[in-house]
This record gives structure tokens, C-alpha cells and sequence, in this order.
């Protein structure tokens, strides 16, 4: 047994160390704890500034179901969904005009994130900013709209924690919980890229910096 047990052991969600919850979810995937939190503030700022030029909004799925996530993106590539299904576009069917730019501090830091979590070119060309309330959800499903796998995603969470699901390649392999809290990064590449992947019901509660609301930054080269 160590002397002492380490300093945030005991409090699970309050380890203020950057790296104390660092762990590889499993080859190809690497959780960088707290990589975020010194720039949260930054980071929050931009997306508010961004979402003045392109609004958040609920989008529809191919279905006719509408998600319960609220989204926008900044980047020469935005995500969308609607009847006629999913994909990436330059501009903002709600505007018409071009998505915001991505912020040279968004670029930076998932660039730094993915060197480090070992995909070190990472250059992403598109940011979906996902907006989550209280009993928000999105549902297992692949990211499978951009054109090369070989690419890593980089995601930075915001503000009120959420359960992550993940399980693999198929629908059916079991499925991971992964709490994710303000400022953890995680970057997915590899063998990870093509897993399925969800989000639980947020959870009611109150952020310092963003409220009611978790902020989830997903970076990827689309194009
Ligand atoms: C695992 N967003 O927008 S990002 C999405 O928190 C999305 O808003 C989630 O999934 C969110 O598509 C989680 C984490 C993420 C992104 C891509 C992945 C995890 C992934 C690709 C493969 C495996
Ligand atoms: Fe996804």
C-alpha cells in the first residue's frame, strides 16, 4: 500500500489534476482528463460569439423524428441532418451563408489533443457544437458521413458532466460507460474510429460557466 493515496483519489468528478482520469477506453481511443478546463473560458465565449452568426437549432432526422440535441458548427464544413438524410455542407441552410470560421484556438487546441492522444497531423476542416439540457440524449450511431476513416475525431466536453456509451464495430457488441466531465478531451482513431457511440438523458444540474446546459465540441476532417 503507497503512503498516501493520491490526492484526488477519494473525490471522483473533483480531481482538478489535468491527467488524474487519463486512460485508453481502448486501442485507439484515449480519454485526456481535464485537457479543456484552462480554456473553458475561452472556448465558451467562442461558441456564444458563433452562435450569434449561426443560431442553435434542433435538426430533423431522416426519419421525421426531431433530436433533442441542439446544434451548430463553425468550420468550412458543417453537419447536418434533415428528411433527406445526413451530411456535411459549406453553408448554413438557415442563413444561407458559409458556417462561422473555426476559431484559431478551437484548431489548436483539438490539433494539440490529437498529437497527443498519437494522430499527430490532425487538421480538422469541420466542428459540430452539440448543446445538451436536462434529459437530452443522442442515441447510439456510428460516425460514418465524412470521407476518410483513417482520420481521428477529437470531442471536448463543456460545462455539466454526461454518461458517454460506447461499445464497438457492431451494434450489438456490449457497451462502455464513460462519465465525461468539464474540459475532458477524448480522441478517437484507429480501430476506434467506426464504433458506436451515444450519450445518456443528461442530467439535471447547474454549471458555473455554462449553465443548465453540457457543450460538446466533436472536430473532424470531413472533406
Ligand atoms: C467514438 N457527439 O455529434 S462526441 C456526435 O458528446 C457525437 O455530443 C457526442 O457523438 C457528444 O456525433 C460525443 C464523441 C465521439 C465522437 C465520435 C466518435 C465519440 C466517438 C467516433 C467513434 C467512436
Ligand atoms: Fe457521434
Amino acid at each position: 500500500m503507497p503512503p498516501h493515496p493520491p490526492a484526488t483519489a477519494s473525490f471522483p468528478g473533483l480531481d482538478l489534476v489535468s491527467g488524474a482520469r487519463d486512460r485508453m477506453l481502448a486501442p485507439g481511443a484515449m480519454l485526456l482528463a481535464g485537457r479543456a478546463r484552462a480554456t473553458a473560458p475561452e472556448l465558451i465565449a467562442l461558441i456564444e460569439a458563433i452562435a450569434l452568426a449561426a443560431p442553435f437549432r434542433r435538426m430533423s432526422t431522416p426519419g421525421g423524428r426531431t433530436m433533442s440535441v441542439a446544434m451548430t458548427n463553425c468550420g468550412a464544413l458543417g453537419w447536418l441532418s434533415d428528411a433527406r438524410g445526413y451530411r456535411y455542407t459549406p453553408h448554413d441552410p438557415l442563413t444561407g451563408l458559409p458556417w462561422p470560421a473555426m476559431p484559431a484556438a478551437f484548431t489548436t487546441l483539438a490539433g494539440k489533443a490529437a498529437a497527443e492522444a498519437g494522430y499527430p497531423d490532425f487538421a480538422p476542416d469541420a466542428c459540430l457544437i452539440n448543446r445538451y439540457e436536462s434529459g437530452t440524449r443522442l442515441t447510439l450511431h456510428q460516425d460514418r458521413n465524412e470521407r476518410d476513416f483513417g482520420q481521428p475525431i477529437v470531442s471536448i466536453s463543456l460545462g455539466l458532466p454526461a454518461i458517454f456509451l460506447w461499445g464497438g464495430p457492431t451494434r450489438t457488441d456490449p457497451i462502455q460507460r464513460v462519465p465525461l466531465e468539464h474540459g475532458d478531451i477524448v480522441a478517437w482513431g484507429g480501430q476506434a474510429r467506426l464504433a458506436h457511440h451515444g450519450i445518456r438523458p443528461l442530467a439535471e444540474g447547474t454549471h458555473p460557466l455554462t449553465g443548465r446546459a453540457r457543450l460538446n465540441l466533436t472536430f473532424r476532417r470531413a472533406g
